[in-house]
């Protein structure tokens, strides 16, 4: 890590003014914890051994399908995609990888992007393969499907770029391939539902047959968009289904936008964790459909009942416990860099309310059917202000007591507003 875009001195000095009082804060914190038989400091430790990735495409303001707004300093390469990723862990320490997308990050020497990633204290989380839009010069289109589509030299296609994407993946260091595919229908009848399916197993064995040994493929189910009737893995029971037919290495992503609204997505976490196909999540949240918006701004109950059953997946781990948490959001309103940083603090959060869980006393009311009880040991983990711990863990690594304050204290993206050129106006991304 030589080339770490702030100075540390700016992080110390911000620190510097908000130390005694979290010292405080930390130090109430800890008693209270304490009267509960909690030790905070070993919270804080399972806090600093969280992490969490960034998307690349979360660094610039991707928005809807509808508009960009871009902002000046923005980035617009996967080299300046990186540099922001980079202020976000240097200030968060929770987000050490970055989860790129092919082609929309493609270069010509990986084995630099890593070494460049590296030097901004980064590695590579899983490789994105995308078969959900038309690239130029493309032979055959995705218009009507990927490695679903009727036509077998598409398929084909779609097959070879998830295998480009594992190629490259082996030289960032990666080791999971996410794949969503946007194939599905917009009318009845359009495609027959069981073929299509078919065609779309048929496809991801040819992918999952080139993944390496020490690698998982990760299916995205994603219940509509852009096909309005039926998408082929439009639900976790279509991804399991298929994750099982494929093989042990292929498991089930969440993207907790890809769902109806109100479903228990809890509850599909701890069934995907029972049969042994947890792969990971895509972080965001939902009002409507997938919204992509910051983590924890809509239903941050939610996500903290989804760790709730991740922290009692990893008690019982059953054949293994080992999701990849990443975040998937992208919208037009906020500087991206401060949207992924108070995302990262929202899921870190729910992650230390979790281990605030009196497990006992939870799976004992649980056995007695003392429903209260059961309910009010999630409760009175859910309401305790876990910020002092987050904070202490970060600045305990280097980061910052106050993320946001201090981004704006670094002026970042005013300074790379004199250095970066403006991006394209366009539609944005899915
Ligand atoms: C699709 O909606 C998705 O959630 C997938 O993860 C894509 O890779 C990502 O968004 C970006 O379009
Ligand atoms: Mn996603
Ligand atoms: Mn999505």
């Amino acid at each position: 890590t030589t080339n770490l875009p702030l100075s540390d001195d700016l992080i110390a000095q911000a620190n510097a003014r908000e130390t005694a009082a979290l010292e405080e804060d930390y130090a109430a914190l800890g008693r209270q914890l304490e009267r509960r038989g909690i030790d905070i400091d070993a919270i804080k430790g399972r806090v600093a051994g969280f992490s969490v990735a960034v998307p690349s495409w979360g660094a610039g303001r991707g928005g809807t399908r509808f508009a960009k707004f871009p902002i000046a300093g923005e980035p617009t390469t996967i080299y300046e995609k990186l540099q922001d990723c980079a202020v976000i862990n240097q200030l968060s320490r929770v987000t050490p990888r970055v989860s790129p997308h092919f082609p929309w990050d493609k270069v010509s020497d990986y084995a630099a992007l890593r070494e460049e990633a590296a030097s901004l204290g980064l590695g590579f989380d899983a490789v994105n393969s995308n078969t959900f839009q038309d690239q130029k010069d493309q032979a055959h289109s995705y218009a009507t499907g990927s490695l679903s589509s009727t036509v077998a030299e598409t398929r084909a296609q779609a097959v070879e770029h998830n295998i480009e994407c594992i190629e490259i993946g082996k030289q960032l260091g990666s080791t999971d391939l996410t794949v969503w595919v946007g194939d599905g229908t917009n009318f009845p009848g359009q495609q027959d539902l069981a073929r299509s399916l078919d065609r779309y197993l048929e496809a991801a064995a040819q992918v999952y047959a080139a993944l390496p040994d020490d690698w998982r493929m990760l299916l995205e189910h994603k219940m509509f968009e852009p096909a309005f009737y039926s998408s082929v893995i439009s639900d976790w029971g279509s991804s399991i289904l298929a994750a099982q037919e494929l093989g042990p290495k292929a498991k089930c992503l969440v993207d907790l936008g890809h769902h109806a609204p109100n479903t228990n997505i809890e509850q599909i976490v701890a069934r995907l964790h029972r049969f042994d196909k947890l792969g990971g999540f895509h972080f965001n949240d939902s009002k409507y459909g997938d919204d992509d918006l910051d983590s924890g701004s809509i239903n941050p109950h939610q996500l903290f009942l989804i760790f709730n059953e991740l922290v009692e997946a990893e008690l019982n781990p059953r054949d293994g416990f080992n999701p990849s948490y990443m975040i998937d959001q992208s919208h037009n309103v906020t500087d991206p860099i401060e949207s992924m940083l108070s995302s990262a603090e929202a899921i870190t959060s729910c992650f230390a309310k979790a281990l605030l869980v009196d497990r006992q006393a939870l799976h004992g009311a649980q056995e007695s059917n003392d429903t209260m009880m059961a309910f009010q040991a999630l409760r009175r983990a859910y309401n305790v202000d876990v910020a002092p711990i987050l904070a202490m863990a970060r600045m305990e690594s280097g980061g910052a007591i106050d993320v946001l304050s201090t981004y704006r204290q670094s002026k970042w993206r005013e300074r790379k507003a004199q250095e970066r050129k403006p991006v394209g106006l366009g539609a944005g991304i899915v």
